[in-house]
């Protein structure tokens, strides 16, 4: 959430929402003169509950674009529906291997030697939204879910700021058969082997 504050996005940062009051990216965005707003997922009596208030709190905002940035309450059909096209999410695989959570854990408990992020449109099917850009790092024999997590999360910072950029300049879409439309240049002969070729 903050290197998408501090990536300079060509979009007003309408708000920053968290069902936690002590999410540290609350404090952040006040500092930063942003408007903020809590709902603390317990005082509502179902996920579809929560997801009406939470709706009506995005909305009184009026965004274009909805980013998830650590954000842990799976989300209704009926929400994910309501933002078709227009919310997205960063996770911290290669979609759609290790979906869900602990995926650095479960990716060297795997021996795969490379890992990395996904930012994705957010449907119903959790965590299998059509992935707008991923980057991957190398895995390092002597990596700790810790260590890995630091280089993913420094790609999680570049990749993150880049979807958003294309979203708002309508570089990026999502058309109506659920397909990722992007006008980006594709660059074919790009590889990363891992451990390098001799
Ligand atoms: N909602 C939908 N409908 N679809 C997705 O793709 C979503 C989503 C909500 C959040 C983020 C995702 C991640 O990047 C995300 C994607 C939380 C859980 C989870 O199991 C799963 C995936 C993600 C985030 N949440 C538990 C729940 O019962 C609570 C876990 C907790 O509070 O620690 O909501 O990882």
């Amino acid at each position: 959430m903050q290197a998408l504050l501090a990536a300079n996005l060509p979009c007003r940062i309408a708000a920053v929402i968290s069902n936690r009051a002590d999410a540290t990216g609350l404090e952040f965005a006040r500092q930063h003169g942003i408007a903020t707003a809590v709902l603390p997922h317990r005082d509502y009596a179902d996920r579809a509950a929560f997801d009406a208030a939470l709706a009506q709190a995005i909305d009184g905002y009026q965004p274009d674009i909805i980013a998830l940035a650590g954000f842990m309450r799976i989300l209704t059909t009926e929400f994910v529906n309501r933002y078709h096209g227009r919310l997205i999410n960063i996770h911290p695989s290669l979609l759609p291997a290790y979906a869900g959570m602990n995926t650095h854990e479960r990716a060297l408990q795997d021996g795969v030697k490379i890992h990395g992020c996904s930012v994705h449109f957010v449907t119903p099917d959790l965590d299998h939204g059509p992935i707008i850009i991923q980057a991957a790092v190398t895995v390092l024999s002597n990596d700790t879910p810790h260590t890995l997590a630091q280089r993913v999360l420094h790609e999680e910072h570049r990749i993150y700021p880049q979807a958003i950029r294309w979203l708002c300049r309508g570089q990026v879409s999502l058309n109506a058969a659920g397909k990722v439309v992007s006008d980006r240049l594709e660059q074919p002969g790009s590889a990363l082997v891992a451990p390098g070729l001799e």
